[in-house]
């Protein structure tokens, strides 16, 4: 897996002071002349090239709300920051291995971070097997058009401005249904822009920057798109990891500062995040620090949602537990602590990174693991020995004459069936965004890969449904073909 790279362009963060100063004496400059006189200057040819809506850009440029993120996709960047999309296996704990879609191999992936004004490069790779893509909430333009289709193998990169402070989400976004699935099949990240002239209250009031800058993402993971896409999640983890902050708690000091980053990815639950012991001294809504409110027990946090949350260790010693109060995720991973002590070595940050293994650890906790979670496939039984209940074999009588398989989330369900011989099984669609065609399409098919007879229905989309009737025993494996990562079995036996 290829690591995140953060490359500081040679020009640096006194380029961007300096080019700021040369915008301020351009737009004093247009201001003071006649209109007729208003043509861009180099400055601004080597942001915006030769844009066809110069008007536009000029216009966005002298108000005082921020300008969009748009630049010419040749502007110098601040930062080049360089992902990989892939599928692949990650541990989440708890004997748990998640088998999905991964970025840099890691389940967030990485915590990017830039200043207010950044020109932002993200160049990002497909290593997998499928269609992959990115959205970066932080970029206020077209990012779709750039990034939105890269086929495996490729690379594509976008450029954009970070013009407005926040803590923001970027997932893989391939098109159309793929967007919702590879979210939730676990492509996403952090990115955050720091204000550049203003700080956050507490960093004022205080006279320091944090101690602790604490970046947390809430996520949701699923053992089958149908849950999925019904918001049934299996498990709720912080940082990529069941109870990774009770089985290694954060250490801090009575009295330290500590800025939160918290977003709740979702994809689908709402969050409602606490720390007990703690009230908070003041949140932003989304990170912007204009968009401060005071005091609060709870930051309500949809999907995509975030917060800067900052407050004061209290003058005691203990344990501080965060959690999301919505005690159903709490008692599914989403909880962690806070150990106070006077001795503390406080980090001076905690990113939301999903944990990195080596080769050689990660081969043994997945050879270690009890269960495989998996949203589409269906994991080998030696590797997982408890499966989830999307994996779990469902037996059908001798009197049942007809099986229905559903199609949702770009997975079977029941993913495995044992029938009687004769018994007709039909497949159903039921994922609705179904234009299009291959993996950028909720339309699906099951064609048989292995089993004594072969049958392939047809291409199903929404509220379509095609059956087979199996007579002979055995086990038939089959795959979707637009999604061959979905992946369903069935099992005829002699009738009893
Ligand atoms: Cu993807």
């Amino acid at each position: 897996m290829k690591q995140t790279e953060c490359v500081q362009a040679p020009t640096g963060r006194d380029h961007v002071a300096a080019r700021g100063m040369a915008w301020l004496a351009l737009v004093v400059l247009w201001w003071a002349a006649p209109v007729a006189q208003a043509t861009p200057g180099p400055d601004f040819s080597a942001l915006f090239g030769d844009s066809d809506f110069i008007e536009i850009i000029e216009r966005d440029e002298g108000l005082e709300t921020r300008p969009t993120g748009y630049v010419s996709q040749d502007a110098e960047p601040d930062h080049v920051f360089r992902i990989d999309l892939d599928e692949g296996q990650v541990p989440i704990g708890q004997g748990v291995v998640y088998d999905g879609f991964l970025i840099d191999g890691k389940l967030p992936g990485p915590t990017l971070r830039v200043t207010e004004g950044d020109i932002v490069r993200m160049e990002i790779t497909n290593s997998g097997d499928v269609m992959h893509g990115a959205s970066i909430h932080a970029a206020y333009t077209q990012t779709s058009k750039h990034v939105g289709h890269i086929l495996p193998g490729q690379t594509k990169s976008v450029t954009f401005r970070a013009t407005t402070p926040g803590v923001f989400m970027y997932h893989c976004a391939p098109g159309g249904h793929a967007i919702p699935m590879h979210v939730m099949f676990g492509q996403y990240g952090m990115i955050v822009v720091e204000p550049r002239d203003k700080s956050y209250q507490l960093e004022a009031d205080l006279g320091q920057e944090p101690d602790l800058k604490l970046y947390m993402l809430q996520h949701e993971l699923y053992a089958s798109g149908k849950e999925a896409v019904e918001g049934d999640a299996s498990y709720t983890a912080f940082n990529g990891q069941l109870f990774r902050y009770v089985e290694n708690p954060i250490p801090v000091r009575p009295g330290d500062y500590v800025r939160m980053y918290f977003m709740n990815i979702g994809p689908n639950l709402l969050s409602t995040f606490h720390i007990v012991g703690i009230v908070w001294d003041y949140v932003y809504w989304q990170g912007h620090p204009e968009a401060r409110w005071p005091g609060g027990q709870t930051v309500t946090t949809g999907p995509s949602d975030s917060w800067v949350i900052e407050f004061r260790i209290p003058p005691e010693e203990g344990v501080y537990t965060m959690l999301d109060h919505g005690v159903g995720a709490t008692s599914r991973g989403a909880i962690g602590l806070l150990d106070a002590r006077a001795d503390a070595d406080t980090p001076s940050e905690v990113l939301a990174d999903g944990p990195t293994y080596d080769e050689g650890e990660r081969a043994e906790r997945i050879g270690e693991a009890r269960r495989i979670l998996s949203p589409f496939g269906i994991p080998a039984a030696e590797t997982n020995p408890v499966p989830a209940r999307a994996d779990r074999p469902v037996r059908f009588g001798d009197d049942v004459d007809e099986v229905v398989i559903e199609m949702k989330g770009n997975s079977f369900y029941p993913k495995v069936v044992e029938v009687a011989s004769g018994t007709k099984v039909t497949w159903v669609n039921e994922d609705v965004f179904t234009y299009g065609l291959g993996e950028t399409s909720g339309a699906h098919n099951a064609v048989v890969m292995s089993g004594p007879q072969s049958f392939a229905t047809a291409m199903l989309s929404h509220a379509e449904s095609d059956s087979v009737t199996l007579t002979e025993p055995g086990t038939y494996n089959y795959i979707c073909a637009p999604h061959p990562y979905m992946e369903g079995r069935i099992i005829v036996r002699d009738p009893d």
